[in-house]
C-alpha cells in the first residue's frame, strides 16, 4: 500500500522520531511505500541518517508544501494517511483527496498512554463532515491497543570496538573500563545538577554520557559551578542519529530517557531507566507515569518498586542505588515480556492489519 505520513515538529525531536521510526518499519520490514510529508526536513533527516542509509533510501522525503503541489496527488493517491499526532492535514492536500479516484483511508496516530482507557478508543471511527473515512490508533503497552514500535530491536550482544558508530568513537575511546555508564537525555526541569552530584557521593565510578544539549542544561558557564567527585567523568555526545542513539542507549547500564521514543527505546535496551515524562500544565503527565508504574512495576519486588518509583521522581540516586542490580534483572525480564506481548510485529504490523 500507498501511505502518506504527516509529520509536523511541534518542539524537540518525538514527533520525528516516531515517523521516522513508523516508516522504516513499514518499509523496511513490511515492504510498504511511504512518503513522509515534513515542516522541519533538515531535523528529520538529521535523525534517519542512520547506520544503514538504504533503508533510509527507500522513503521519499518530502517538504510539507509537497503534499499539495499540483503534479502530485492525482497520480499518487495513497491508501492510508497518518496524522502524526492529530497534526492538521493541508486543506489543499485534503481538497485533491476528495476529488481522487480511490479514497484513502486517515489514521489519527495517538500519543503513547500505558492508561487502560485508551483501549476504549482505539481503532473508533472519528466521523468527518468531509465523509473520508478516519480512524484513532493509540500506541499502547496493552493487547488491545495499537502496540508499540519496536523496530529495529536492539541486539544485546558483546560490543567490541569495531561495532562502534563512528560519530560516537570519540567519546567512547574516553570511557573507562568496568565502570558503569549512565546516559542522560532529560528535559530541563530536571534536578540534574542535584542528582549528579548526589551520584558522585556513592562511592563508585560513572562514567556519564550527556547527550546533545545536556550539558547546556546544567548551564555550568553562568558561575554556576558543579561539585561533582573524581568518581564521575562526564562526556558530551554530539546529536546522533536515531540509530547511533539507540545504540548508546544499549550500551549504557543505566539510561535517563523523555519523550515517547526514547521512552521505549530504553526498555527494549532491557536497562533500569529513568522517564522523565512531558511535562503537561494540567499533570497529565503524572497520571501517564503512574499507569506506565503500574504495569511495569506488576511482578517486580517490593524493593524494586520502591527504588523505581523513587528514581522516576527523581529522588537521589543514592536512595535506591543497593537496588540497581535486581532492578537490571528486572528490566531484562520486562524487554522479554515486551517482546512477546509485541511477537506480533507491534506498531506497524498491527496497523497494516488495522487497514486491511
Ligand atoms: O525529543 P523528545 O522530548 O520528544 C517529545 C516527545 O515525543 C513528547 O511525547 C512529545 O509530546 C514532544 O516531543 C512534542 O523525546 P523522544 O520522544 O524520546 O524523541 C527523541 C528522538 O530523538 C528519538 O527518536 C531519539 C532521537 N535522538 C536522536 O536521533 N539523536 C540524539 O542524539 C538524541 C539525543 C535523540
Amino acid at each position: 500500500m500507498r501511505w502518506d505520513i504527516f509529520c509536523q515538529i511541534v518542539d524537540n525531536y518525538g514527533d520525528a522520531g516516531i515517523c521516522w521510526r513508523l516508516a522504516r518499519s513499514l518499509t523496511s520490514l513490511h515492504g510498504q511505500s511511504v512518503r513522509i510529508f515534513c515542516d522541519d526536513l533538515p531535523t528529520l533527516n538529521l535523525l534517519a541518517s542512520g547506520l544503514d542509509q538504504s533503508i533510509k533510501q527507500r522513503v521519499d522525503f518530502e517538504p510539507w508544501e509537497a503534499s499539495f503541489s499540483n503534479n502530485r496527488h492525482p497520480v499518487q493517491t495513497p491508501d492510508v494517511v497518518i496524522e502524526a499526532f492529530g497534526c492538521k492535514l493541508p486543506d489543499r492536500y485534503l481538497a485533491g483527496l476528495f476529488i481522487a479516484p480511490h479514497k484513502p483511508i486517515i489514521i489519527n496516530l495517538e500519543y503513547l498512554s500505558a492508561e487502560p482507557w485508551i483501549e476504549d478508543f482505539h481503532g473508533k471511527a472519528s466521523p468527518q463532515a468531509h465523509g473520508l473515512p478516519k480512524y484513532f490508533f493509540f500506541p499502547g503497552f496493552h493487547d488491545n491497543s495499537g502496540g508499540l514500535l519496536i523496530d529495529p530491536i536492539p541486539k544485546q550482544a558483546e560490543t567490541t570496538k569495531a561495532h562502534i558508530p563512528p560519530a560516537l568513537k570519540p567519546t567512547w575511546s574516553q570511557l573507562r573500563p568496568h565502570t558503569k555508564r549512565i546516559s542522560v537525555f532529560c528535559y530541563p526541569s530536571a534536578p540534574l545538577k542535584k542528582w549528579l552530584e548526589d551520584l558522585g557521593t556513592i562511592g563508585e565510578d560513572f562514567d556519564v554520557v550527556l547527550t546533545y544539549g545536556q550539558i547546556e542544561q546544567l548551564n555550568l558557564s553562568s558561575g554556576n559551578a558543579i561539585n561533582l567527585s573524581s568518581h564521575i567523568q562526564l562526556l558530551c555526545v554530539p546529536f546522533v542519529s536515531q540509530d547511533e542513539y539507540d545504540w548508546v542507549l544499549s550500551q549504557c547500564d543505566f539510561n535517563i530517557v523523555r519523550g515517547e521514543d526514547s521512552f521505549v527505546r530504553a526498555q527494549l535496551a532491557g536497562k533500569p531507566f529513568i522517564w522523565h515524562i512531558y511535562p503537561q500544565d494540567d499533570h497529565a503527565h503524572e497520571v501517564k507515569l503512574a499507569a506506565f508504574l503500574a504495569l511495569y512495576l506488576e511482578s517486580a519486588s517490593e524493593s524494586v518498586k520502591t527504588a523505581c518509583i523513587d528514581a522516576m521522581h527523581w529522588k537521589l540516586p543514592s536512595h535506591w542505588i543497593t537496588q540497581i542490580d535486581d532492578w537490571s534483572s528486572h528490566s531484562m525480564a520486562w524487554r522479554t515480556k515486551l517482546l512477546l506481548k509485541q511477537g506480533d510485529g507491534g506498531l506497524a504490523a498491527r496497523l497494516i492489519n488495522f487497514v486491511a
